[in-house]
């Protein structure tokens, strides 16, 4: 693998959950792996679980891991041919290529403006690391995906799922901020290539961008989606249409008890952090069903199996 930023094939997919799955069962046994070799990531937004479990996983290899808060150091430009005159101090073209000299792979968290929209879907931060460093690139999240969060979740449906092809539903939820479309499209872009019955459900004007939802199934009928559900995925995304716009913070989008029990008894499951009580009820994430902390856990194993799969290479 030369850079990990999107889903990759089904067949690497399966891949990949197998070798999850080994280093979950004995993750030091990888130990080898990341010898003398060096991680470094950079963040230009805020992380606590990405941070933390691709650091251990790093660790567990072997590696000596950097971590650095990019969002306060030298501004970065990253238009081609720019006279620098203004308030960018560094070209990326500097910025990766240095980066690479102290790596062996190159993390970056980036968001999305969720002002422009081009330049968003563009992914222009995380493709001009992906450009000019000389080592692998690892998506920490940037502005249109979260690949960690999405292999680590099916990892996730596959270990608690009790049938072949359970019913997974991404359900839109209010939120007092606008979020990144980041955690929703990838969610389907991986869940459209696992084993599983997708269904979407989300307050009209929150469609997904089309190149991510595709053919899965979408309904603004939240009860409908959750009737007969495995999985009740809940996140809160700003509009794609009118870009980065909340244009609902409607409380009757909260996962609650009463419509959890709509579900084939679903698991419930948030990339995290969480608005208690805002997007799900207490009820609901201090249930048996909630499996979110188990989420979590599985970052670290989903991030090793990443991480030794792009040294291998
Ligand atoms: C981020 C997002 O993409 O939605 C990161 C999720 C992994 N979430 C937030 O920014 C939540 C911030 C908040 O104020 O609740």
């Amino acid at each position: 693998m030369k850079s990990f930023i999107a889903a990759p094939e089904v067949s690497e997919i399966n891949r990949l959950l197998a070798l999850a799955k080994n280093i979950k069962k004995s993750p030091q046994d990888y130990r080898q792996a990341g010898i003398h070799k060096t991680l470094v990531l950079l963040f230009f937004n805020p992380s606590l679980r990405t941070r933390l479990s691709t650091e251990k996983a790093g660790l567990n290899l072997g590696m000596q891991v950097i971590s650095m808060n990019a969002d306060n150091g030298w501004k970065i430009e990253f238009e081609e041919g720019a006279i620098m005159n203004g308030d960018t101090a560094e070209h990326v073209k500097e910025a990766a290529a240095v980066v690479s000299q102290y790596a062996s792979v190159i993390g970056i968290r980036s968001f999305p403006t969720l002002m422009n929209r081009e330049k968003d879907y563009q992914e222009e931060v995380i493709s001009a690391f992906v450009k000019y460093a000389t080592v692998p690139v690892l998506s920490l999240e940037s502005a249109t995906r979260h690949p960690l969060q999405s292999f680590a979740d099916l990892l996730t449906i596959e270990e608690f799922k009790q049938k072949d092809k359970p019913k997974v539903v991404l359900s839109w939820a209010p939120h007092p901020r606008a979020l990144p479309q980041a955690v929703p499209n990838s969610f389907v872009e991986w869940m459209r290539r696992g084993h599983v019955n997708l269904v979407v459900t989300h307050p009209e004007g929150y469609h997904l961008s089309p190149e991510f939802i595709g053919d899965a199934y979408v309904t603004t009928n939240q009860k409908e989606a959750f009737e007969g559900a495995d999985f009740i995925y809940a996140k809160n995304w700003s509009s794609f249409d009118q870009y980065g716009a909340i244009l609902s913070k409607d409380p009757n989008w909260t996962i609650t008890a009463e419509k959890m029990a709509l579900t084939s008894q679903a698991k419930f499951m948030h990339c995290l952090p969480v608005r208690r009580n805002v997007v799900v009820a207490d009820e609901v994430i201090d249930s048996p069903n909630a499996i979110h902390i188990a989420q979590a856990n599985n970052r670290t194993w989903a991030a090793q199996a990443v991480l030794y799969d792009l040294l291998k290479d």
